[in-house]
C-alpha cells in the first residue's frame, strides 16, 4: 500500500507539472499600422516591408494594408522579421493570412519554378508552389481560401488566398534559442516577380510556446520517482 502511494503520488506530481503549454503571441502585425511585440522582445525588419491595399483580398478576411513583395531575381528580396530578447521556450509557430498574386507558374510550369520559401534561422520549413497560370502543382498552406479567383492586382491573371495559421510545416517548429530570423522570400529559375506574380501577406503573426517548469521533469519530480522506484526495489527483495 505504502509503495503503491508513493507511486501515486510521483506519477500525479509528474502529470502536474508536464500540462502543455499554450502559444503565446510573440510578434504581430496587421500592416495597418497596428503591431505587437511581446514584453522583452525587440523586433526588427529588414528586407522588404511595402504595403499596398488589400484590393479584392478583402473577401477572404484581409483587411485595409498588406505587405507585397513584389520583387524578382532568384531569390528575389527576402521579407525578413528577426526577433530577438525570447525568453525560455521550445518552439514557434507562424500563422497570417497569405496571398498568392497573378501568374505564379508551378514547378512545372511554362517559365517555372516558382516557388515561396519560409525560413527559420536560415533553415528552409516550408517550400510551397502554385499553378495560377501554368503547371498543375500546387501547395495548400494551411487553409485554402475562395479558390483560385481575381482579387486585383494585375487584372489578367487570378490569384489565391490561404489561412495559414496551423499549416503543419509553420506550427510547432523546435526552437529554443533566444533570437528567431523568419525570412519569406521567393525564388526558382522560373521566378518572374513584379507584376507578373507576387505575394502578399496580411495579419502576420509569430507565436512562441514558453516553457514551463514541466515542460522538463524536474530534479524533485524525478527524485520522487526515483524514491517510490526504490520503494518498489525494497518491497521485492526477500525478506
Ligand atoms: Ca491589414
Ligand atoms: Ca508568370
Ligand atoms: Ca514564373
Amino acid at each position: 500500500m505504502l509503495r503503491n502511494a508513493h507511486l501515486a503520488a510521483a506519477f500525479a506530481a509528474a502529470t502536474l507539472v508536464a500540462a502543455p503549454a499554450s502559444a503565446t503571441l510573440l510578434y504581430s502585425n496587421d500592416f495597418d499600422g497596428n503591431v505587437s511585440v511581446a514584453s522583452g522582445v525587440t523586433a526588427v525588419t529588414s528586407g522588404l516591408w511595402s504595403t499596398e491595399s488589400v484590393q479584392g483580398f478583402s473577401a477572404d478576411g484581409f483587411s485595409g494594408n498588406l505587405l507585397r513583395n513584389a520583387s524578382t531575381g532568384n531569390p528575389a528580396t527576402a521579407t525578413t522579421l528577426t526577433l530577438s530578447g525570447l525568453g525560455a521556450h521550445d518552439s514557434v509557430s507562424i500563422g497570417g493570412l497569405l496571398g498568392i498574386m497573378d501568374s505564379w507558374d508551378s514547378s512545372n510550369g511554362s517559365v517555372s519554378p516558382d516557388y515561396l520559401r519560409f525560413y527559420v534561422d536560415g533553415n528552409l520549413v516550408l517550400q510551397a508552389t502554385f499553378a495560377n497560370a501554368s503547371g498543375s502543382v500546387t501547395t495548400t498552406v494551411g487553409t485554402a481560401l475562395g479558390g483560385l479567383s481575381h482579387r486585383g492586382f494585375n487584372g489578367q491573371y487570378a490569384d489565391r488566398a490561404y489561412d495559414i495559421t496551423g499549416d503543419a510545416a509553420l506550427t510547432g517548429i523546435a526552437h529554443t534559442a533566444s533570437s528567431l530570423v523568419l525570412s519569406i522570400v521567393a525564388g526558382g529559375s522560373g521566378w518572374q516577380g513584379s507584376t507578373d506574380e507576387s505575394w502578399g501577406i496580411d495579419n502576420l503573426r509569430v507565436d512562441y510556446t514558453p516553457r514551463q517548469a514541466g515542460n522538463v521533469p524536474e530534479p524533485t519530480t524525478l527524485a520522487l520517482l526515483g524514491l517510490a522506484a526504490l520503494g518498489l526495489g525494497a518491497r521485492r527483495r526477500p525478506v
